[in-house]
């Protein structure tokens, strides 16, 4: 008792032997990660009963493009605060986890419905953005990216005249064709398909462990609750990222 304090050590979590002998054989895994994994950087989740967006905001005012229509002002400054707060926090263990993971792997492939950026600053060379980047900006008339662009009105105007919107994929809209095909494509060839922090319960994002599985992946999923996906995964390992992740990295064969 010597008034020491022991740094606080997560409980060594049962990691199925199964499920590391799959790992110890892969090539070829691929990634789907959703808010949940930036929730210990301190980025709210949308869907979380208390602490979600959406159970303080309207998704349909503040992610469609109809809301947007309705009041630009309005969705614009959301989102400058949602990019302001991102730019405070740091990635969390969870993140730099994967970011280590792709070094593992001569194919690992990341995608990632969030448009925080966490894991790009995190280390993670290639990540496949399904929704969009936050801190870019486009034309909501003609879609094209813009570089830079004066603060001021909110929001700002493209050269064009039409309003400027964040870069990101609202409700109704298209995902990035590209981005979607990848996407696809790492999850029909891989051989173990990890589903982390992502309610999955929206689409076509939700479609890619499916997807997975039916090519014969053995599909994980990484979330303290359950999920729709729960179910058809063949390992759930329940927890939060940044205390799953570290601990399975540290089960994962060597670097290639
Ligand atoms: C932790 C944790 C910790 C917490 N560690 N885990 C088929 C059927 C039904 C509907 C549709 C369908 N196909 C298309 C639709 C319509 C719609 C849709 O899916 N609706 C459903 C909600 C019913 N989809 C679309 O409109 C998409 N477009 C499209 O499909 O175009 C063609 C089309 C249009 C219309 C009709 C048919 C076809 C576009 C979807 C765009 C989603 N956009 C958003 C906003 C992005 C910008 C922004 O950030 O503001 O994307 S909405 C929001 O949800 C955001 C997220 O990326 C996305 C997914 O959420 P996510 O990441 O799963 O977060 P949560 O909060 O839901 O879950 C967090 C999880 O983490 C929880 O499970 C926690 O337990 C867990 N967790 N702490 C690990 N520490």
């Amino acid at each position: 008792m010597g008034g020491r304090h022991e740094p606080e050590r997560p409980m060594p979590l049962a990691i199925p032997p199964e499920l590391i002998a799959r790992l110890a054989g892969a090539q070829r895994i691929a990634v789907l990660t959703g808010a949940g994994i930036s929730a210990e950087s301190g980025i709210p989740t949308f869907r979380d009963a208390l602490t979600g967006l959406w159970a303080r905001y309207d998704p349909l005012q503040l992610a469609t493009p109809e809301g947007f229509a309705r009041d630009p002002a309005l969705v614009w400054d959301w989102y400058a605060e949602r990019r302001r707060r991102i730019a405070q926090v740091q990635p969390n263990l969870g993140h730099l986890a994967l970011a280590q993971m792709e070094q593992r792997y001569p194919h690992f492939t990341l995608v990632t419905q969030n448009v925080d950026g966490l894991h790009q600053r995190a280390g993670s060379r290639t990540v496949i953005e399904l929704h969009g980047n936050i801190g870019r900006v486009k034309c909501s008339r003609e879609l094209t990216v813009v570089a830079a662009y004066a603060e001021g009105e909110s929001p700002p105007r493209c050269p064009c005249g039409a309003w400027l919107r964040p870069d990101v994929v609202w409700f109704g809209e298209l995902l990035p064709e590209q981005a979607m095909e990848q996407a696809e494509a790492a999850a029909r060839n891989c051989e173990v398909f990890f589903t982390i922090g992502t309610s999955a319960e929206v689409y076509p994002a939700a479609e890619l462990p499916m997807t997975a599985r039916a090519a014969g992946a053995a599909v994980v999923e990484i979330n303290p609750d359950k999920t729709p996906l729960t179910r058809h995964a063949h390992f759930v390992l329940h927890g939060p990222a940044g205390v799953v992740l570290p601990q399975l990295l540290a089960r994962m064969p060597a670097a290639a």
